[in-house]
């Protein structure tokens, strides 16, 4: 039987950022020095298929600091964790590591500096993502003020509107961001803050090249996690972009091939948090079912690289 001829356009860049294989990178590495068990508090990125493989290899992951014993290395995740984990884990005296991507680290100290200058902090950031719940923990409970929306920004109770800052999470919608940031500069004139926004590299040359790309397709197909925030945001970006059919996809298994009944471009893309394996997986599922010519659509190069923490570049 022959197969229906299909064109996929893939997405560059796309996947695995430096933030997210430098904190796989800390685990392996945490494991080859300390052994099993090496516990690690939240998933160290949100993909299930990354946490199993290391789960494994002999990572515990917990949710909190609590659910670890006081004698075994804790890694925290690529996320950020409040101030009161690394200092809890400091007063057990725990070996522990901070896998928390230097680019949200960056926004921690942001936070911390405006603070310190006397500013009331706004963070721009979804309810209870643990990175959220990172960079507000920077500063004690209360003092850093949410805002998820621009309709937020008419409502939020500031101390006083000149002494003002704000900060965002790295993974947000660049198009959603800068409206609430000009939402928050026209309510606020003096409010301090970045060039535009925290948002890192990697998720605005993925939401960039998603914009290149989904004009093109018929469908367009994201894979990562269902908690995963900066993945989310790629579907939001296709869909607005011109496709009308942009979904979230785990893995191949994932496909929902009824709903591509007659498509002959499909686009794909994957979070900051996808391995390439499960996107060759995808296309290798496309295979399966058609005659596929892959093109390219690519928008940015990117040759950032983090180091691991020292303490596991010494030996044990
Ligand atoms: O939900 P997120 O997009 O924040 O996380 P992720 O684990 O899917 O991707 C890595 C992004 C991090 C660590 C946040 N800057
Ligand atoms: Fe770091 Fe950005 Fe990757 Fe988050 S998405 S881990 S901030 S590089």
């Amino acid at each position: 039987m022959t197969k229906p001829p299909l064109t996929l356009y893939l997405a560059a860049p796309r996947g695995f950022c430096a933030g997210v294989d430098r904190a796989i990178k800390i685990v392996e590495m945490a494991l080859e020095k300390w052994g099993a068990p090496v516990f690690v508090r939240h998933e160290i990125v949100h993909n299930k298929f990354v946490v199993d493989g290391l789960r494994d290899k002999g990572a515990v992951f917990v949710e909190e600091l609590d659910d670890c014993p006081d004698d075994r290395p804790v890694i925290f995740s690529a996320h950020g964790v409040p101030k009161s984990v690394p200092a809890t884990a400091a007063a057990r005296e725990m070996v522990y590591v901070d896998a928390t991507c230097p680019l949200v680290s960056k926004v921690h100290i942001e936070a911390q500096r405006h603070s310190d200058n006397g500013l009331q902090m706004i963070m721009i950031g979804h309810a209870g993502h643990p990175e959220t719940v990172g960079t507000m923990g920077q500063l004690p409970d209360g003092e850093v003020l949410l805002v998820e929306t621009v309709e937020d920004v008419a409502h939020v109770e500031v101390r006083d509107p000149e002494q003002l800052a704000f900060v965002t999470q790295t993974t947000l919608s660049v198009d959603d961001t800068a409206d609430i940031v000009a939402a928050l500069n026209a309510r606020f004139p003096r409010i301090v803050g970045p060039h535009k926004e925290d948002i890192c590299y990697a998720t605005t040359n993925r939401q960039e090249a998603v914009k290149a790309m989904a004009p093109k397709c018929d469908a367009m197909l994201v894979v990562g996690a269902p908690n995963s925030s900066n993945s989310k945001r790629l579907v939001e970006v296709g869909e607005r972009a011109g496709c009308t059919y942009a979904q979230l996809v785990q893995r191949a298994t994932d496909i929902d091939w009824r709903s591509l009944d007659g498509i002959s471009s499909v686009g794909i893309t994957a979070g900051a948090s996808a391995p390439e394996v499960l996107i060759n997986e995808v296309i290798d599922a496309f295979r399966d079912r058609y005659d596929v010519t892959v093109e390219m659509v690519e928008t940015a190069v990117e040759n950032v690289e983090f180091k691991v923490p020292r303490v596991l570049r010494e030996p044990a």
